[in-house]
């Protein structure tokens, strides 16, 4: 998608702090975040929702949820994480690119987030 912000950045042409890549998924720090630890996991293939997501989709969505841990642990959450995924206007979902939180190095303040 030429105009996708989370495409761009797949690309190189908007910069992101890369804390992990694969030929599948891309994650970088989020630019906005919520806790000590905050990064977003991402298909490089175009996805724009899990609402979009299809049978061709599962390796890459697969991969997302495998290499969270690592990620979290990398990052200095060894005690836990969270993992969200947004998805579509109810669901609060603001970057049209599927993108999965990773939060944690605090205890949650809440049920959600
Ligand atoms: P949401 O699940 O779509 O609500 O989350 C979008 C996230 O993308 C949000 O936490 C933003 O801070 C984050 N983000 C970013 O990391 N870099 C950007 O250039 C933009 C949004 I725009």
């Amino acid at each position: 998608m030429q105009d996708c912000l989370f495409c761009r950045i797949v690309r190189g042409e908007i910069p992101a702090a890369r804390v992990y890549e694969d030929e599948l998924v891309l994650a970088f720090k989020d630019i906005q975040p919520q806790r000590p630890v905050h990064v977003l996991v991402i298909p490089k293939r175009h996805i724009t929702s899990l609402a979009d997501a299809t049978e061709a989709d599962t390796e890459t969505l697969g991969r997302m949820l495998v290499v969270a841990g690592r990620i979290a642990v990398d990052q200095g959450s060894t005690d836990g994480f969270r993992s969200i995924i947004n998805t579509g206007r109810v669901g609060g979902q603001e970057v049209m690119h599927v993108h999965m939180h990773i939060v944690g190095g605090q205890e949650p303040v809440g049920p959600m987030l």
